[in-house]
């Protein structure tokens, strides 16, 4: 079967507030401007990028279950929901495609209900606290495992 030249990307609850709140954390970059880093760095490997941001979890759960159909590979940063969703990490695993967990920042210097990922154990590559260009980084290393293909 050939792979899909289409990768998910997944931002959880409260993203959209990206650029407009609280910068000293989470830098300036607005959603948009995440979204067309990640669409750029996956269209310089041939790749296409759905985007989905959500408040809703199920919304979310959707998303991942239908990239089953079309998807090579997800890319996601779950916000809050990272650290209490069995939902979402049974998702991610369910739909068993390679996933690169994202976090704009350094969680595990953050408080100590930050530390714990439940998705961490079902990602294969993570890109923690390297803010907004840790998301096309993500898109690199994700497709580097998907095409074989290490870049230099
Ligand atoms: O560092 C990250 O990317 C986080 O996933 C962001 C989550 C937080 O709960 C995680 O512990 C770490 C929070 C997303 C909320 O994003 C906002 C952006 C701007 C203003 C307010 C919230």
């Amino acid at each position: 079967m050939t792979v899909p030249r289409r990768l998910l990307l997944v931002n959880g609850p409260n993203l959209n507030l990206l650029g407009v709140r609280e910068p000293e954390v989470y830098g300036t970059a607005t959603l948009a401007d995440v979204e067309r880093s990640v669409t750029d760095a996956a269209a310089a490997r041939g790749f296409e990028v759905r985007a989905v941001q959500s408040n809703h979890e199920g919304v979310l759960i959707d998303a991942i279950h239908a990239a089953r159909e079309d998807c090579a590979g997800i890319v996601i940063n779950p916000g809050g929901l990272t650290h209490t969703s069995v939902v979402l990490r049974d998702a991610l695993s369910g739909v068993a495609l390679p996933v690169a967990e994202v976090h704009i920042s350094d969680v595990m210097k953050r408080e100590p209900f930050r530390h714990h990922s439940y998705v961490a154990d079902v990602a294969l590559v993570h890109v923690i606290g390297e803010g907004i260009p840790g998301y096309a980084k993500a898109v690199r290393l994700l497709l580097d495992a998907i095409t074989g293909q290490a870049e230099g």
